[in-house]
This record gives structure tokens, C-alpha cells and sequence, in this order.
């Protein structure tokens, strides 16, 4: 009997638990480009692109195969625009009436398959290198849910970076040699650019032509789309900018929207890289002895420890996460996000970076816009509709914890154990954005003040209660309490002007 075998845009690896269980010669698969997904909300042109061109080229590979693939471009007329409505149109058109899905990284996606009148088999994801019964396992009893604690778990688990029983280099944890401040001579190396196709040329007139209202800069598009080009940009991250990753990690500099990073994340996240492999090949950089310990461990730990880390509290959870806003914040997105206007220098640059990159490198992500939304206390939900939008790696499953838990501290301190706030001083030591804006950086109040500096007091004065219980809070809760009541008073005065006109929509 057919059955129809669902292929989502995040998932084109041909490991896919769906694909290792159907039956090559009997089976269809099912693919689809629809508006339910691209257009609602509205997504990054050049992360529709990249999606939608990654998705024909792996048609095309699976075909190639020996597999039959039944795929829906979005102008075909008879798409049927959503997923679920595909399976239902295919499964007729097929005579199917079982689905075998893998289990999507969205929990609405989720819902839709367990709800769906076709009967669906939904297998694990084992596309990461920890299952979730695995990091539930981890999980349990636990009262402190730290990353490093489960990172030094995967390292044993999977003997990377391991000599024997003990970590590479003596130590398990590089970070005291990594995150410093930029250097104005730094060298700004970019990632490879893949040039599109004919198949790539099309997917971005389409796109062009499909979703012209939305935030972002759709060309130039140089995205690897294939497995091939993901391990080459992989090679040559490896070769180029690994070996000073860890040390610059933190750093940003204005108009170098890469610095040392990988920008691998796009591929990984929609299975055009392995996270193990990727793993592997920073080992044996470190051990063939052209990279340094704390750069391999630095990158590994991103990915070893860090994403599959969020991906297991993002299982954990469950649907409710997303919703969750442990501060009571409540303020509107304000437009800057968008590409209004403002004087931050430094907000103005993470906006820049995202609209013309679809990509902003995870400092600006944490420190700047993430910073800003939780001092300024904006509504979680709209926080994470903005950052799901927004980046070309963005999928519920890794975007709402680093969003909801990581910079929002809306989860309460499930993964974090202090808010990640911060004032301008922060920022002014780890970047130069502050020497070309027109606020300063060293002032707290009055209409020049950064607005960073009376932003994040009025933030540790609102949660005053809530942090005094947090010891890691203790020294800046008695720091603001050290300061004059007039000060103090002036400072409140500030950021209520600020959020005010931020609220009134004018620029800050
Ligand atoms: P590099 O700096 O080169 O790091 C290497 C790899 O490590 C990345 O490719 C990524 O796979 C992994 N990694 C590093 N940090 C994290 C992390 N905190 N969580 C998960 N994986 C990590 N990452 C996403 O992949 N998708 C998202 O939607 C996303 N949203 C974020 C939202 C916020 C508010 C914050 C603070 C972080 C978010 N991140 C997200 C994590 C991180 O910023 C990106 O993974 C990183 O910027 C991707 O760029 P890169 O490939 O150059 O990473
Ligand atoms: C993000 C995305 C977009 C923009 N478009 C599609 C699409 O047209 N078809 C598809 O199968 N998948 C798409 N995706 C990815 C899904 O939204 C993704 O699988 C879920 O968000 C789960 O991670
Ligand atoms: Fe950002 Fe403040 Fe520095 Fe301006 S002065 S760039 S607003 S931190």
C-alpha cells in the first residue's frame, strides 16, 4: 500500500527518519513550497530563497535516487498552500491513507500532524546528536538545568575533544582565553559566496515576485543550497576563521557583519550538515595541530553543547514554552526592529546586518536587540516573532529558547542563571559602535544619556523583589541601592522618557 512520506523544508537530509522507513519503490514522497508556511508570519525573502531553492535541489537528489517525488512549487495552481492540505491532496491523487512524517521542530506543525485525518506516523527527529529521551534522562531531578553541565556529558557521551576519560588540553572549558574586545586592525574575513544557479535564479524571481512586502534584503543571495556547498563553506570556515573563532567570539565591529563566525547555521538547521561531522572536522583541525584548543573546544561547545542543549529544553517544555514571560513584560515591538529609524548606533547596525544578511552574528542577537527587548520589557510573543522572521537559521525549535530563555530570561531561570542585561558599558567594551553614535555611552541621564544606561537600572528596579532572591543578582541589586535617591530618581525619569517616546513611536 502507498503511503505518502512528508520532506519539510528544514529537513532535507537523506538520513530523515521518514525517508530511512519508507519504501523506495512504493512510497511518495511529499514536498511542498506554500504561503501557510513562507507567508504567515512573514519570513526573510532570503530565507524563503534558501529554503525553497535548497528544497528543489534535494527534490531533485531524491529523484535522481530512485525515489518518486510529488512537489508542489507555490505557483503551481493546484497547490493547495498549506501543508496539511498537500498531504490530504497527494494522498488522494496517490490512493495513501498513512502519512510517515518525522516529527517537525514547531509545535503547531506538531499538532497538525497529530490531528491530521490521515493517519501519520510521526517518527523521531534523529538529526541531533542527543535524543530527547536522552536529555529528558539528563533532565530529570535535576534542579539546575545548566548547559555546561549537560555539554561535559556530550563530550564523554561522544569521546569529542576526550583524552581518555579526561578533556583535551586539561580543562573542559576554554572560555577565559576567548571573548575579547575588537581590535580596529582586525582582520574581516567573509564567508564564501555560492553564486546562484538557474534553479536558484528562479526560486529568487519567484520570491521576488511572491513576497515583496516583506522585512529584508532578498538579493545578493549567496547561501549554500546543497549538501556540497554546505561542506565546502564548512571546509573553509575550518581553514579560514576557526583558529581565532573562540578569541573573537564576543567582539563586534561596525560593518563586519561575519567577523570570525561560522554563518553555518542556515545550512545546519535545514539538514545540509551533519552537527557531528561538523564537530569532527574541528577535532581533527585541533589535532592535526592547526588549530588552537580553545578555538576547537569553543566551537564544538556552540554546537555539542549549545544547540543541542536548546533543542532538548525546547522538547522538554513543551508547547506552552513559547508562551511563557516570567517578567510580565508587555510592550509593543517598537518599528526600530523593523528598520525605523533611530539613533543607537549599535541597534541601527544588528538591524542592518539583518535586513540586508538575513543573518546577525550572536553577540548583536544577545547583547544588542535581545538586551534591548528585555531592559525595555517588550512583549515575549512579538520578540519571538521577530527573531523567527528574521534570520535564515530561525526555526521554532532553536529560536524561541535563545529567545524566550536565553535573552528574555522569560522562562523564569530555567536556562539562564541571571538575566543577560546589560548597560552601555557592555557594549562600548566590546565593540565601536559607541565612538560613532549620537548618544553617550557614559551618561545615564538626560536626552543624550545611551539609552542602554537608564534602561537596564530601571529594569534591575522593577524586578528589584524577584532578584534579590537571585545571589548571582546580589551586587548590582546593592549597587543601585548604593546610589543617591536623587540619582536614582533622575535615572527612572530618563527611562520612562525613553520609553515613552518609544511607545509614541517617535525615534530614541
Ligand atoms: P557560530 O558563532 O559560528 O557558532 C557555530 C554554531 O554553533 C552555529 O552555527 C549554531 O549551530 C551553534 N550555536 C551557537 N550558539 C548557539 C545557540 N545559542 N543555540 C543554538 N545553536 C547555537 N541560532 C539558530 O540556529 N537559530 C535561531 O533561530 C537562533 N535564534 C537566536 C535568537 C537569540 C535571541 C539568540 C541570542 C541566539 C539565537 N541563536 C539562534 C543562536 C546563535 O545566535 C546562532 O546559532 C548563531 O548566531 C548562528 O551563526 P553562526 O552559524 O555564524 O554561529
Ligand atoms: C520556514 C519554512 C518556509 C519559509 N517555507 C516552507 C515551505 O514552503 N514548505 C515547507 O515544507 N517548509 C517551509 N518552512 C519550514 C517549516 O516552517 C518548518 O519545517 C517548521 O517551522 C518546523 O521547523
Ligand atoms: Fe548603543 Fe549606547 Fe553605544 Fe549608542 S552609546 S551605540 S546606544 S550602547
Amino acid at each position: 500500500m502507498v503511503r505518502v512520506v512528508l520532506v519539510l523544508g528544514d529537513q532535507l537530509s537523506p538520513e530523515l527518519s521518514a525517508l530511512r522507513e519508507a519504501d523506495r519503490d512504493s512510497d511518495v514522497v511529499v514536498m511542498a513550497e506554500v504561503h501557510g508556511e513562507a507567508g504567515s508570519p512573514k519570513h526573510h525573502p532570503k530565507k524563503i530563497a534558501l529554503i525553497f531553492a535548497a528544497m528543489r535541489k534535494f527534490a531533485a537528489r531524491l529523484e535522481a535516487d530512485g525515489w518518486t517525488v510529488a512537489y508542489a512549487r507555490l505557483d503551481d495552481p493546484d497547490n493547495a498552500q498549506s501543508i496539511s492540505s498537500e498531504l490530504l491532496r497527494r494522498a488522494e491523487h496517490f490512493g495513501a491513507k498513512e502519512v510517515l512524517a518525522t516529527t517537525p521542530g514547531d509545535w503547531r506543525l506538531i499538532a497538525m500532524l497529530d490531528e491530521h485525518p490521515l493517519a501519520v506516523t510521526r517518527l523521531p527527529d534523529q538529526r541531533f546528536i542527543a535524543s530527547e529521551a536522552e536529555f529528558e534522562a539528563w533532565a530529570k531531578d535535576r534542579k539546575d538545568l545548566r548547559m555546561e553541565w549537560f555539554y561535559r556529558e556530550m563530550r564523554r557521551k561522544t569521546g569529542l575533544l576526550m583524552d581518555g576519560d579526561a578533556p583535551a588540553g586539561g580543562k573542559w572549558n576554554f572560555d577565559k582565553d576567548n571573548r575579547k574586545p575588537p581590535r580596529d586592525d582586525l582582520f574581516r574575513p567573509e564567508p564564501p559566496v555560492f553564486a546562484p544557479d538557474e534553479v536558484t535564479n528562479a526560486v529568487l524571481d519567484l520570491v521576488e515576485a511572491e513576497f515583496a512586502d516583506h522585512f529584508g534584503d532578498l538579493r545578493p543571495f549567496g547561501f549554500p543550497t546543497t549538501h556540497d556547498e554546505a561542506r565546502r563553506a564548512a571546509e573553509d570556515f575550518i581553514a579560514h576563521r576557526l583558529e581565532q573563532f573562540g578569541t573573537y567570539q564576543d567582539a563586534m565591529l561596525t560593518g563586519a557583519d561575519y567577523l570570525y563566525h561560522s554563518v553555518l547555521s542556515p545550512a545546519l538547521n535545514i539538514g545540509l550538515l551533519d552537527p557531528l561531522e561538523l564537530c569532527r572536522m574541528a577535532e581533527a583541525a585541533y589535532r592535526d595541530g592547526k588549530v588552537p584548543i580553545n578555538a576547537a573546544e569553543g566551537f564544538i561547545r556552540q554546537i555539542l553543547g549549545w544547540r543541542e542543549y536548546v533543542r532538548g529544553i525546547w522538547a522538554l517544555d513543551g508547547p506552552g514554552y513559547t508562551g511563557r514571560n516570567a517578567l510580565g513584560h508587555d510592550r509593543d515591538l517598537p518599528w526600530l526592529y523593523w528598520g525605523g529609524e533611530t539613533r543607537m548606533a549599535c541597534m541601527a547596525e544588528a538591524v542592518r546586518s539583518t535586513r540586508e544578511n538575513a543573518y546577525a552574528h550572536h553577540i548583536q542577537r544577545l547583547m544588542i536587540t535581545g538586551n534591548f527587548a528585555l531592559i525595555a520589557g517588550l512583549d515575549p510573543v512579538q520578540v519571538q516573532e521577530w527573531y523567527l522572521c528574521v534570520y535564515a537559521d530561525a526555526f521554532e525549535w532553536v529560536e524561541a529558547p535563545n529567545t524566550v530563555g536565553m535573552a528574555l530570561f522569560a522562562d523564569g531561570g530555567m536556562m539562564a542563571s541571571k538575566p543577560y542585561a546589560a548597560s552601555g558599558n557592555y557594549i562600548n567594551k566590546m565593540s565601536d559602535y559607541c565612538a560613532g553614535c549620537s548618544y553617550d555611552v557614559k551618561a545615564r541621564t538626560g536626552p543624550d544619556a545611551c539609552p542602554f544606561n537608564p534602561l537596564y537600572w530601571q529594569f534591575i528596579d522593577r524586578h528589584a523583589e524577584r532578584f534579590g532572591q537571585n545571589p548571582r543578582m546580589g551586587p548590582i541589586l546593592a549597587t543601585w541601592r548604593r546610589m543617591a535617591p536623587d540619582d536614582r530618581d533622575d535615572i527612572l525619569r530618563s527611562a520612562a522618557d525613553i520609553l515613552e517616546m518609544m511607545e509614541n513611536g517617535d525615534r530614541i
